[in-house]
């Protein structure tokens, strides 16, 4: 069946903020607390948007979350008028507010884990939003991001939405960006790979330093749910040092693509078992195609994140790479990049470069900002059906005029006490379910809800 894969990338919310909020995310680690650009954040977003637009690769938009979070502080035990609330946690809570006011919903990656209609038993596309229990500023997450996805993916016929997993981290479940996915064309069936870095089982070795994200029993759960074909889903474990050098979800060290598997020798537990298990479970060759730690450290891959590069099939055939522009000033990634390319034996052709710096600030690289998204001709219909959130030349000229007006060039991490933030951000989120047709996505828009 004919089908293409879509990636769907979240916009980058207005409230865009160094906050050091991540354990484990070294590039979090060290600009927390720096100025950032929400302009400059959203419009290179949308850049990055655009160019694979204009090469004729489908691209959808997905719109921020509501931030500050005043539900959840609401939740947590502040009250009074929304002005007050912010007031109040500035005062008594300054870290507490800077989570609640995380544009972190931009990484879509982690929005939620999609297998296509071509592998599930029941023939439709099944979407589990992520829980991200493991850090408090993702965690409050989920709900907006079901409604959104909900929204968009809302043809009943076509779309099958599951509840987020239970949140505790039994069942830590980080999305799409541990999870990758084989197959000979996007419309064929293929295999899906979970990749997961805890588990309560005790041969499963643990990180030393950083947190595992990813648990087994979450990802076994999750294809449980999408009904994925049986002997057509495989569990592999990130390797516990990867974990604590900063790749603290596995799509900082793995990308695949079709038949392309593109990873540092250091991502797995075991690469060589990690390479014959998908062997045998795929009736098609896969391309491998390995990073050996002489070619490139694991340090300079994780501060270069070349493998959370896009890996992406062109219209007219063969795939391309679009890398960070932090690999086109390391040796080493540049030339690891130039070697693929030359390489005969690979779809490799090409490779582009993207300056997402401000989103690379917080651990965030291109293949973390878009949500992958398989779909056959009549699924891409239904969504185009039922609101406005494929990239053409209009909607980007709308959306480029819409973050000029609404974002601030700079902010601190202490702006965020400035209740007038939160008013600037509604503003702008309002105007935005219009410019993409989306209905009222937002609580603020339902408040009698
Ligand atoms: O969850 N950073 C995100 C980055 C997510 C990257 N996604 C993928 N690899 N798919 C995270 O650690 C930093 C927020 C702050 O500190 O302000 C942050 O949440």
């Amino acid at each position: 069946m004919k089908a293409w894969e879509v990636n769907f990338d979240g916009l980058v919310g207005p409230t865009h903020n160094y906050g050091g909020l991540s354990v484990g995310n070294i590039a979090a680690a060290a600009n927390a607390m720096a100025e950032s650009s929400p302009r400059e954040a959203a419009l290179q977003g949308l850049a990055k948007m655009k160019l694979l637009a204009d090469m004729g690769i489908k691209q959808g938009v997905l719109p921020p979350q509501d931030r500050p979070a005043i539900a959840t502080l609401k939740k947590l035990g502040f009250h009074g008028d929304e002005t007050s609330i912010v007031r109040h946690a500035a005062a008594v809570a300054p870290g507490l507010l800077r989570a609640c006011c995380s544009a972190s919903s931009m990484w879509a990656a982690n929005a939620a884990t999609i297998s296509p209609s071509a592998d599930t038993e029941d023939g439709k596309v099944h979407i589990t939003p992520a829980n991200l229990p493991s850090q408090f500023h993702r965690s409050i997450e989920p709900p907006g991001t079901a409604a959104t996805l909900t929204r968009i993916f809302r043809d009943e016929r076509y779309f099958r939405h599951h509840d987020p997993l239970p949140s505790n981290l039994y069942c830590a479940d980080e999305g799409a960006a541990n999870h990758m996915r084989l197959c000979a064309h996007h419309g064929d069936a293929g295999l899906e790979i979970f990749v997961f870095g805890r588990s309560t089982h005790s041969e499963v070795p643990r990180p030393a330093n950083f947190p595992a994200r990813q648990s087994l029993e979450a990802s076994e759960a999750v294809s449980r749910l999408h009904r994925i074909r049986p002997g057509k889903s495989l569990f592999i474990q990130q390797h516990p040092d990867a974990i604590d050098a900063g790749a603290f979800h596995n799509d900082v060290l793995a990308v695949s693509n079709c038949d392309v598997l593109l990873y540092h020798e250091a991502a797995f537990r075991d690469w060589r078992e990690m390479e014959e298990n998908i062997t045998s479970a795929c009736n098609f060759p896969i391309h491998f195609i390995r990073a050996t730690e002489a070619e490139i450290d694991l340090p300079e891959a994780i501060n270069t994140y070349l493998f959370n590069s896009q890996l992406i099939s062109l219209p007219d055939g063969g795939m391309m790479i679009l890398a960070p522009a932090e690999c086109q000033e390391s040796g080493p990634a540049a030339a690891f990049l130039k070697r693929i390319v030359a390489d005969v034996d690979n779809p490799v052709g090409r490779v582009e470069y993207v300056n997402l710096r401000q989103s690379m600030r917080n651990g965030g690289g291109p293949a973390c900002l878009r949500l992958r998204a398989v779909l056959t001709e009549a699924q891409f219909e239904a969504v185009q059906l039922t609101s406005r959130v494929i990239l053409d030349q209009p909607l980007y000229d709308l959306l480029k005029a819409w973050i000029e007006r609404h974002y601030r060039e700079r902010i601190l991490p202490g702006d965020v006490a400035d209740p007038s933030l939160l008013r600037e951000s509604r503003t702008a989120l309002d105007e935005l379910t219009g410019i993409l047709s989306l209905g009222h996505i937002y609580d603020f828009q339902t408040p009698w809800c």
